[in-house]
């Protein structure tokens, strides 16, 4: 019979390509899931560690059975690995995201050395390559030692399970098919239902590595989204002789799903708006070596906000995180990182990593799509090649997977006509007017001018969002801000936008949680990207979550009293404003009702402020509370930096003959000596934003976009990465230039 050994523990790491024990006090003891990057790769200043490293573990030889196998499996080593057991080298794996197995019966000796050589450097052919997120390294999920009889389920092909299962639904009927791969005589299959009840068995007889059952159920309860996420379970038991050898298992769920130019996505025949957030795995000081139970947090977030689709983004995630969708009924979008810039180099490992994402996570009920990129146009033009890589990946998914269509999320400045669009079965756009610039109604527009040229395309909203620092906090928010306050007015906007638009197959706000960008510098913050709902250590939710939660979540009855941080105010009339998803809110200042109002999940009450009150909001028996204070000065610790010297080019003395940084990019630029003053200006702020930002910018319908953009509202956004004496003199010499 199979044995598993959890093999985390009694590491030993260097962070050096080597083997040497020389000098045996460099080694540090570590435990697996670990990454070196924990700290650095979460401090900004993008220079977090990325080369190779190595890990050493020593461990007897195991139990092998008769003719039997011994593999080594990982879950997740980023972003290379070489694996080497007693000096030999038996594999190398590019890709950080997904399982590989390594057989080591041959070389294994009664005491074994296992080095793995792990390596998260710079190159073109491994991705992702560039992206604003951090590219951590390290063996940051779990290792286990498998050892199996002569007979066994396949373990060595593309890290798959070794049992496919493709559950059919038609009419009132489902078909079970089974596929495992094995060396053994039969299998014998039972599908058992969520209760535990035996529903059907079948034994079949393999032939040339092959056992194929199909299972017609009658009735299947169907695995119906997070209203009803039912499973099945199918174990297939290796049989040699009568006896067992060898099991596997997996859960799976009836349902059929549709996308509908129109109405969007539907789920069992019934429409089911998708409506959620993207999830980054990693975690504040953790990185992305992560805890089973920090996933399960995740999860207990995601759900409180009521959402019913996660972009599972931007590549694989652990498998025991699918196994959590399955169970909640999460609709999933999943991924592999092929991301931000085409590699010509790279087309093999998006082809390796493309093929161990479907084939291990096939069996998922809750998976619906497989995503080919992320914005892959957005440092470069579409070329021939980067055409043809993804119609290798497009038909590599159908060929693999029948049942699931495949999707990419194009940037927001991809024509809408460009060929690649209509590439996948299905399209989506990541937009962020409203934040990186433009209006909010260009979201809006956006849509509306697509849906319009093009009523048959099945279309959805991919990401979308806006960083919030809870530090800063305003009565005025304004785009580029970072407040808290503009995100949840950023969020109350695209919320309208998407609810108006029910042909939008999905919606997934970017991000559930802030995460590491080494290379941002940013809103107040070294290292982070602050458009989560919720914080990096997930222990504050934003403003923003709890009118996602008013809108989407009416089975936890709420009401939030928005802007708590938000103490010292200077206006003698302020804003209190409460979320909920409840009919009616009153208002009760220093313990007296002041007003009653009925609600639509948000609402607003003016109220007048002399000195330090107690500001309660309550709906039946829930409530929530905060204090405010009326102050003459304005508490300088709640502005990002900028603000406060952008509102001193707001009040003094401009000559508006001249040139000043409220001009736009495109004005500016226009002038000579304007666009080599700008020139200077924007390398440095673009660097302050990370690569993304960086490379974007040289993107001919970016700066399009950007020319009609105030240099202000840059400035403003890129913070301290443009200290204020360099503000003022860019602006001293802006006023020389005569329009
Ligand atoms: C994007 C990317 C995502 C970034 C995000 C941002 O379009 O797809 O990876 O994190 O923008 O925040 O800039």
């Amino acid at each position: 019979m199979r044995t598993l050994e959890n093999f985390n523990t009694d590491w030993i790491f260097k962070k050096e390509n080597t083997t040497s024990k020389e000098s045996p006090n460099d080694w540090e003891k570590v435990v697996i899931p670990h990454t070196w990057n924990n700290i650095d790769g979460q401090d900004g200043g993008n220079d977090y560690y990325r080369g190779t490293c190595t890990y050493e573990k020593t461990f007897t030889k195991p139990n092998v059975l008769p003719n039997g196998k011994v593999i080594l499996e990982f879950l997740g080593v980023a972003m290379t690995a070489n694996v080497f057991v007693n000096g030999k080298h038996l594999c190398v794996h590019k890709g950080g995201y997904s399982t590989f197995r390594v057989d080591i019966t041959d070389v294994l000796e009664e005491e074994n050395i296992l080095v793995v050589t792990v390596d998260n450097g710079d190159n073109d052919t491994v991705y992702p390559q560039k992206a604003d997120f951090t590219f951590y390294g390290g063996i940051y999920r779990s290792v286990n030692l498998i050892t199996v009889a002569e007979a066994h389920f396949e373990l060595l092909v593309d890290g798959a399970p070794g049992l496919k299962a493709t559950p059919l639904v038609n009419g009132e009927n489902g078909t079970l098919e089974i596929e495992t791969f094995n060396n053994g005589k039969e299998v014998n299959y039972t599908v058992f239902n969520q209760e535990g009840e035996i529903v059907a068995t079948q034994v079949i007889e393999t032939v040339e590595g092959r056992n194929k059952a199909t299972f017609e159920i009658s009735n299947p309860i169907l695995w119906d989204g997070v209203i009803n996420p039912y499973l099945y379970t199918v174990k297939a038991e290796l049989l040699n002789d009568g006896s067992v050898v060898d099991v596997v298992s997996t859960e799976v769920g009836f349902r059929t799903f549709d996308f509908d130019a129109e109405k969007g996505f539907i789920l069992n025949g019934k429409s089911y708006p998708l409506r959620g957030v993207s999830r980054h795995q990693d975690f504040e000081g953790v990185g992305n070596a992560i805890t089973y139970e920090m996933q399960v947090n995740d999860m207990e977030i995601i759900k409180e906000i009521g959402a019913n689709t996660i972009r599972l983004a931007h590549y694989q995630h652990a498998q025991e995180f699918y196994d959590l969708c399955d169970r909640e009924g999460m609709i999933v979008w999943a991924e592999i990182p092929y991301i931000t810039k085409h590699m010509e180099n790279g087309r093999e490992n998006t082809i390796t990593q493309m093929r161990e994402l479907v084939a291990q996570s096939y069996n998922h009920p809750s998976i619906i799509c497989w995503g080919l990129s992320n914005e892959v146009t957005a440092t470069g033009q579409v070329t021939d090649d980067m055409i043809e890589n993804h119609k290798i990946l497009n038909d590599l998914c159908h060929e693999m997977d029948k049942t699931r269509p495949t999707t990419m999320a194009h940037v927001f400045m991809l024509e809408i006509d460009s060929p690649i669009v209509e590439l996948p079965d299905i399209s989506s756009y990541n937009l962020y007017f409203g934040w990186y610039l433009g209006q909010l109604e260009q979201n809006d527009k956006f849509f509306d001018d697509y849906h319009a040229k093009y009523p048959e395309r099945i279309i959805g909203f991919s990401e979308y969002g806006a960083d919030a620092n809870p530090q800063f906090q305003t009565n005025n928010p304004s785009v580029g801000d970072y407040t808290e306050t503009y995100q949840a007015v950023y969020h109350e906007h695209l919320l309208e936008c998407i609810d108006a638009r029910p042909y939008l197959w999905a919606t997934h706000v970017w991000n559930m949680f802030d995460f590491a960008a080494d290379g941002r510098d940013e809103g107040g913050a070294h290292g982070l990207n602050q458009k989560g709902l919720v914080s990096f250590n997930r222990e504050y939710r934003k403003d923003a979550f709890y009118i996602y939660k008013a809108y989407w979540n009416n089975t936890d009855p709420f009401v939030h009293l928005c802007a708590k941080k938000y103490v010292d105010r200077v206006e003698d009339v302020t804003n209190v404003k409460v979320y909920t998803n409840q009919p009616e809110v009153s208002l009760y200042v220093d313990g007296k009702l002041v007003e009653t109002k009925q609600v639509d999940k948000k609402v607003t009450f003016e109220l007048a402020i002399t000195g330090e009150h107690t500001i309660e909001v309550k709906s039946g028996t829930l409530n929530d509370s905060g204090v405010i204070k009326k102050v003459n000065e304005r508490n300088e610790s709640y502005l990002f930096a900028k603000e406060e010297i952008i509102n001193w080019f707001d009040k003094d003395e401009l000559n508006s003959d001249y040139l000043s940084i409220n001009d736009t990019l495109g004005d500016i630029s226009a002038h000579p000596q304007g666009a080599m003053i700008l020139d200077k200006i924007m390398s440095q702020a673009k660097k302050s934003r990370g690569d993304v930002a960086e490379e974007a910018s040289s993107n001919d319908n970016m700066k399009q976009m950007m020319a009609t953009m105030p240099l202000k509202q840059i400035l403003k956004m890129v913070g301290d990465a443009i200290p204020k004496e360099q503000v003022k003199a860019l602006n001293a010499s802006l006023q020389k230039l005569k329009k």
